[in-house]
């Protein structure tokens, strides 16, 4: 059995090897992404089994997300190729700060046409979770209907559905983005929102009527991230903060988020305290902003016992 599956797009990333604007940098260091996929590369590094579904071209970067993919453990098997389109590429733009500009080129990627039938209900009933986040809906009228299919396979099976917002607004409009993600919201178990994501989608910064308004839509756990200051759980007896670790050099934040989800989905996975689920969390996030590229910074387990002071690092 599975413990996570998840679908959505990966993508290949390009990062400048220097700041500034595009037009002057010459150099680009190629890395993979895609929010999905980087949660599933970010479990399988902390021992658990992932798999993810998807669409990618029959291309070279299609070939090179599925090595990268592969090599990471995870099960490709619901992942089908699509020999018309191509598989999406996106490029980062550093300036003076640890939070890069991105350019997206994938419209009309071959996700773009991976309709519901592509879903195979087996694969996901067979898993403890399911994890979703607001990208992929917001790819195309096909990945949204494969969302929203993949969520009703999961909630009639009863397998946990975990959700991160993941506004992205260069994606889609407001108003689509608000409704879908809502109508997600709806439908998950678990949702990790960030503060301005929670304040969109509610209109509230208040942390208290942002727990109590998703506990009103179903759903069970609310894990508010906090960035530096880690983050808030709320299980709608119990709201329990748990500070986030300093990092003395950020260097990309991309791909944070990503890492913090896995972390609580594998201490959740593994029957842990949810305090201790949220440590986790914090852990592979700020872990995360140690590195440049969204997944090269992700830790095995033990590095993350160690970084969040639960294992002596021996360093030489
Ligand atoms: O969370 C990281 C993602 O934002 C990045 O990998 C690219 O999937 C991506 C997106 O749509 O922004």
């Amino acid at each position: 059995k599975k413990d996570l599956v998840t679908l959505g797009e990966a993508l290949v990333v390009f990062s400048p090897a220097d700041a500034g604007p595009l037009r002057f940098v010459h150099n680009f260091t190629k890395s993979i992404g895609g929010a999905e996929a980087n949660v599933a590369i970010a479990l399988s590094r902390l021992g658990h089994k992932a798999g993810w579904i998807s669409r990618l071209g029959n291309d070279e970067f299609g070939r090179y997300v599925r090595y990268a993919l592969q090599g990471e453990g995870i099960d490709l098997s619901q992942v089908t190729l699509d020999d018309n389109l191509p598989t999406g590429i996106l490029f980062k733009e550093q300036y003076h700060n640890s939070n890069p500009n991105v350019y997206y080129y994938r419209k009309g990627a071959a996700i773009t046409a991976m309709g519901k039938e592509l879903i195979n209900p087996e694969y996901i009933v067979n898993a403890k979770i399911l994890h979703t986040t607001g990208i992929l809906p917001a790819l195309s009228a096909n990945t949204k209907e494969t969302t929203f299919e993949a969520i009703q396979i999961a909630r009639d099976a009863g397998v946990m559905v975990s959700f991160d917002p993941n506004l992205r607004l260069k994606l889609w409009s407001e108003q689509e983005a608000k409704t879908t993600l809502l109508e997600m919201a709806k439908n998950a178990d678990i949702i990790f929102p960030g503060l301005d994501e929670a304040e969109f989608l509610l209109g509230t910064s208040d942390i208290d009527k942002i727990c109590e308004q998703f506990h009103e839509m179903g759903i069970k756990l609310v894990v508010i991230k906090l960035g530096k200051d880690g983050c808030i759980i709320s299980d709608n007896s119990n709201k329990v903060r748990v500070p986030g670790f300093h990092v003395h050099r950020l260097i990309d934040t991309v791909g944070a988020g990503d890492g913090f989800a896995a972390g609580f989905l594998s201490g959740l996975v593994d029957n842990k305290p949810l305090n201790e689920c949220g440590e986790m969390a914090n852990g592979v996030g700020a872990m995360a902003t140690l590195v440049r590229g969204d997944t090269e910074g992700y830790p095995t387990r033990q590095q993350l016992l160690e970084f969040i002071g639960k294992a002596k690092s021996i360093e030489r």
